[in-house]
Parts: structure tokens; C-alpha cells; sequence
């Protein structure tokens, strides 16, 4: 049996698709939603403009996460020797625990590491009604007694917000208390912004202020850099962090995948920015730049090819012979074991279709890893990205302000007088741009995707479902609250979150896990089998019992 959901033979155009996924909504969503929905190269529009970064539409399901699932979930979740204590009921602690795969190495010497702890105020009814300060302050000092952690963070759900207890007042009162625990707070409610994004932007804001430059004693090594922007999430920074070890490129901190504290109050020593995930930290990168002087480029390891690119970029910054040599050795060290695999699993991944819909920069790098694999990437978008990681920085400047981003502090940051100190003069840096290296810049990802592919922005459970109906993809890519209904339409689906318990798939070992996750899930007749109960019988039948 090969159900028509394996052939990719539909003859729609791209107009169409857009045309059919707007038709069930009335006009002014349709309306909305048609902004958000672009044909690449815009051949509809006069201006190639995506909306993005704007409210979800009331009533319909989005794929997005709350403001605290950004801050509290992707920023600081990562960070192991941090005691992370959510200020809320319950839900919203336990909901964040655990539940992103991003790993960490609990056998480092260093290791204090509290990521498998759930720490959350608990807020009761009567907080609600008389105010919460005073559970926080006793949350914050059985903490402090419980562990003895260098950092204490703080953050808000929503109740907090809406009763207006003063969570910076209290970690102000407790950090000087302690004398030896660095404590500070989050207003990252989760209504705070229209995404997890605006959690992105005050974590980076938080951690900067109260964190970054506070040890002047980064790690020794010739060539070192922050990579910023990854979460290590199933093992990713671990690859990553092994391919740089091997080059003799010493990583300072990583924003904030396997991160310590000590990492970040270090990072200000580095020498260079390697900013993989651009949406969730160029906020870091650009006060990083600003106050201490350290330029940044943009890297992507996801992707065998992109890896080796991203390694080349780093040793010509640096410009050393020596580290040029070494990073092209280690590339031609590691190649033969990725093309292998990639010539086996060819023949039967060529000319395979993919639909990627995943937070703010995973549905652009992956693109990457499935051209390696012959397969075309039909429609993509972000959950919650904003227009520059669509189009390019060169937009920022056009950027709205709107209510929404007005609610997130845009820090003021100048060149700190003790220690500002550019890395490179302005004519080593034109230099090293007129030689092709682009600093403080991120060309996004409709330049990557093909003449007439559909990008579309927060992609909805309606829309995704209608998507794989027309255009039948052989392998669909979002997160667990997609996986399931994409499977019962008979499509194979994978996790670009959590990589189901897959990975990791950066670097070049990674490369090799994907391409062959790839080849198993692709080739598998298995979902196309599956009918669900009320496709084979339509009709239930049934009686009333009080009949
Ligand atoms: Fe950056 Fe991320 Fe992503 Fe992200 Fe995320 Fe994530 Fe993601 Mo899930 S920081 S934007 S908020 S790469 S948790 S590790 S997979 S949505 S595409």
C-alpha cells in the first residue's frame, strides 16, 4: 500500500497553498495571517517583508512558549551550579523541570549542579491575596542553607507580575544578606511578551547586568572565544565543544549549554563571539561587543559542511598560520567518516521533501544538515523569530516598536572604562571584512530557501495540518505538541526540540547520527500504515443509556 501521502506530486503552486491554508479563516485573521504567510523571493508582494515577532491571534493554537519558558527554560535552565527558584504556583515549576534535553557534565570537577532539582515557590491562595514576598525570601534562604550556591536566580510567572511583588527588592535584600551568593531576579512573566523571545531578551539582560564581568580570570589559551547560543541540548555543545578542543580553540563560556556560573562571569575575557542560535542571545553578543570590546560573527554547527565552514571562520579571525593549518587538519580528519555515511544513505534520501517548524533559528541550520543529504526543505518558519533572523540584519533599523517590545528594558551599555579593550584595530577589521568575514551580522533564513518555498511565521496546529495535507512532505520537523497529530496524517515526524532522545546532531558526529535518524525515519513505510479509528470507521454508533 502507498498511500497518496508518500508521493510528492501535488501541483499546486505556492499561491495556492497560501490561497487554501487562509480560505477557513474569517477575513480579518485571514487578513492577519496572510502577512505572515510568504512566498519565498516574495513574488507576491512588493516588499519582501515577513511579519513576525507579533501577538498569536486569539483562539488559534500556536506553537509558541511563554516569556518565563524562554528565560527561566532556554537562558538559565542550562546553567548547572545556578539554583533556579521559580516564583509561582507550581505548574509552572514543574512544567519547566526537566523537560528540555539540555545536558550537562555533572562529573566536572566544578560540578555543583542543580538541574535535576524542581525549586519553586509553590504560591497558595492566600500569596495570591496577601503577596508572596516573604515565601520568596524564605524560599531564597533554604536554598542558600540547603546548598551554598554561588547564584541564586528568581523567576516570575504571571500571578507574580499581576500582584506586584517586588521579586528584584527581595533578591537585592537576600544577596546582600549572604555576603557570598549572588542573587538576582527575572521579571519574565509569562505574559510579558508575545513569545518565549521576550524571555531570551530579559534573561540576557539579567545575566549581563548582574553577571558577566565579575571574574576577570577566563581560562588560559591562545585562541578563545564565547559560543553563544548553545544549549547543549541531547549532547550538541558537547560535539561542538570536542571539535574546538581538538583545533586548540579554548571556549571561555558557552550562553548556555554546559554553562557554569564562573563561565559567565568570565566571558568578558575572550577574544571572540561564535554566535550559533542568533535569535536567542545577539542581545549578549552586541552588549559584549559595546562594553568590553570583543567582536562577533555568526557560526552554525549544525550541518557537517556548515561546521567546517563555521571552524574557518573562526581561525581566519584569529589569522594564525598555525590555526588555519590545524582546523583544516581536523576537517580532513573527521570528512571522511561524515561523507561515508552521507554517500550510503543518498541513494534513498535524494530528492525527499521537508517541512521544518521550530522556535527562532533550528528551521534555518537544519536546512543545512538535510541539503548534505539531497533533500529539499518545501516550507520552513519560525515559532516566535523576528524579522532579521527571516531576512537579514540589514532590517533592524526598519524594526516596529510596538507595545509588546516597548514591556522589555533595552539596556543602555557603553565601553567600560577598566576594561573596554578592542580586540582587533578598525583596520584589522576591515581587513578581515574585505577578505570576506562578516562581523555582527546574520543573513537569515529566506536567502537560503528556494525560489517559491513557503516560509510561514508562528504556523499554527490548523495550518500545519493543511500544510502536510497539499503538500505531503516525507518528513515533517517541529516539537512534541505537533508530533502526534502529524503522525495520525500518516508523515513521519522528528523533533527539532528535544531530537525525540536522539543526537547529538551538531558538529561532524552529529552530522553522521542525523543523516542516518534521517534515512530510518524517512524510509519507514510505517506511519503511512496507520489509520486511526474513525478513518476506517467514520461513524460511531452508540445508544443513550436512559433509553
Ligand atoms: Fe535558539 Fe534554541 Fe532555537 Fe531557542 Fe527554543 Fe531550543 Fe528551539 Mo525549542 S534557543 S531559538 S527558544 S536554537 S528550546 S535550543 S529547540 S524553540 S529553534
Amino acid at each position: 500500500m502507498t498511500p497518496a501521502m508518500f508521493n510528492n506530486d501535488t501541483t499546486m503552486t505556492a499561491a495556492e497553498i497560501k490561497e487554501e491554508l487562509l480560505k477557513k479563516y474569517p477575513p480579518k485573521v485571514a487578513r492577519k495571517r496572510a502577512k505572515q504567510i510568504m512566498i519565498n523571493e516574495a513574488l507576491e508582494n512588493e516588499t519582501p517583508e515577513i511579519t513576525a515577532n507579533v501577538r498569536t491571534i486569539p483562539g488559534i493554537i500556536t506553537m509558541r512558549g511563554c516569556t518565563y519558558a524562554g528565560c527561566k527554560g532556554v537562558i538559565m535552565g542550562p546553567t548547572r551550579d545556578i539554583v533556579n527558584i521559580t516564583h509561582g504556583p507550581i505548574g509552572c515549576g514543574f512544567y519547566s523541570w526537566l523537560t528540555r534535553r539540555n545536558q550537562t557534565d555533572a562529573y566536572a570537577p566544578d560540578a555543583a549542579n542543580y538541574m535535576t532539582y524542581c525549586f519553586s515557590t509553590d504560591m497558595q491562595d492566600k500569596d495570591i491575596i496577601f503577596g508572596g514576598e516573604k515565601k520568596l525570601e524564605a524560599a531564597i534562604q533554604e536554598a542558600y542553607d540547603l546548598f551554598h550556591p554561588k547564584g541564586i536566580c528568581v523567576f516570575a510567572t504571571c500571578p507574580v507580575g499581576l500582584i506586584g511583588d517586588d521579586i528584584h527588592a527581595v533578591a537585592a535584600k537576600m544577596k546582600a544578606k549572604f555576603g557570598d551568593c549572588n542573587v538576582f531576579a527575572f521579571s519574565c512573566e509569562g505574559y510579558k511578551g508575545v513569545s518565549q523571545s521576550a524571555g531570551h531578551h530579559i534573561a540576557n539582560n539579567q545575566v549581563f547586568k548582574h553577571l558577566v564581568g565579575l571574574d576577570d580570570q577566563g581560562k588560559p589559551g591562545k585562541y578563545r572565544i564565547n559560543l553563544l547560543g548553545e544549549y547543549n541540548i541531547g549532547g550538541d555543545g558537547f560535539e561542538i565543544d570536542r571539535i574546538l578542543n581538538k583545533c586548540g580553540v579554548t571556549n571561555i563560556a558557552t550562553f548556555s549549554g554546559n554553562s557554569t556560573y564562573a563561565q559567565f562571569a568570565s566571558s568578558h575575557t575572550a577574544d571572540l563571539n561564535a554566535v550559533m542560535c542568533h535569535r536567542s542571545i545577539n542581545y549578549v553578543a552586541d552588549m559584549l561587543e559595546t562594553k568590553y570590546g570583543i567582536p562577533w560573527v555568526k557560526v552554525n554547527f549544525i550541518g557537517a559542511n556548515a561546521a567546517a565552514k563555521s571552524l574557518r571562520k573562526i581561525a581566519s579571525y584569529f589569522g594564525d598560520q598555525e590555526l588555519i593549518d590545524r582546523v583544516e587538519e581536523v576537517i580532513a580528519e573527521e570528512m571522511p567518516a561524515v561523507r561515508a555515511v552521507a554517500e550510503e544513505v543518498r541513494p534513498r534520501t535524494e530528492g525527499k521533501t521537508a517541512m521544518l517548524f521550530v522556535g527562532g533559528s533550528r528551521a534555518h541550520h537544519y536546512q543545512e544538515l538535510f541539503k548534505e543529504l539531497g533533500m529539499k526543505t518545501i516550507s520552513a518558519g519560525y515559532e516566535f523569530a523576528h524579522r532579521d533572523d527571516y531576512e537579514g540584519r540589514q532590517v533592524i533599523p526598519e524594526l516596529k516598536v510596538d507595545a509588546d517590545s516597548r514591556n522589555i528594558e533595552e539596556l543602555e551599555v557603553s565601553p567600560d572604562e577598566r576594561l573596554f579593550r578592542p580586540r582587533k584595530s578598525q583596520e584589522e577589521l576591515r581587513a578581515l571584512e574585505s577578505s570576506g568575514l562578516k562581523f555582527k551580522d546574520y543573513d537569515g533564513l529566506i536567502p537560503d530557501m528556494e525560489r517559491g518555498a513557503v516560509v510561514i511565521d508562528d504556523l499554527n496546529q490548523y495550518e500545519a495540518e493543511k500544510l502536510v495535507e497539499l503538500l505531503k512532505p516525507d518528513i515533517f520537523c517541529a516539537g512534541i505538541k505537533e508530533k502526534f497529530s502529524i503522525q495520525k496524517l500518516g508523515v513521519p515526524m522528528k523533533q527539532l526540540h528535544s531530537y525525540d532522545s536522539g543526537g547529538p546532531y551538531a558538529g561532524f558526529r552529529g552530522a553522521i547520527n542525523f543523516y542516518r535518524e534521517i534515512d530510518r525515519l524517512v524510509n519507514s513505510r510505517v506511519w503511512g500504515y496507520l489509520k486511526a479509528p474513525w478513518q476506517e470507521n467514520p461513524e460511531l454508533s452508540a445508544t443513550y443509556v436512559w433509553e
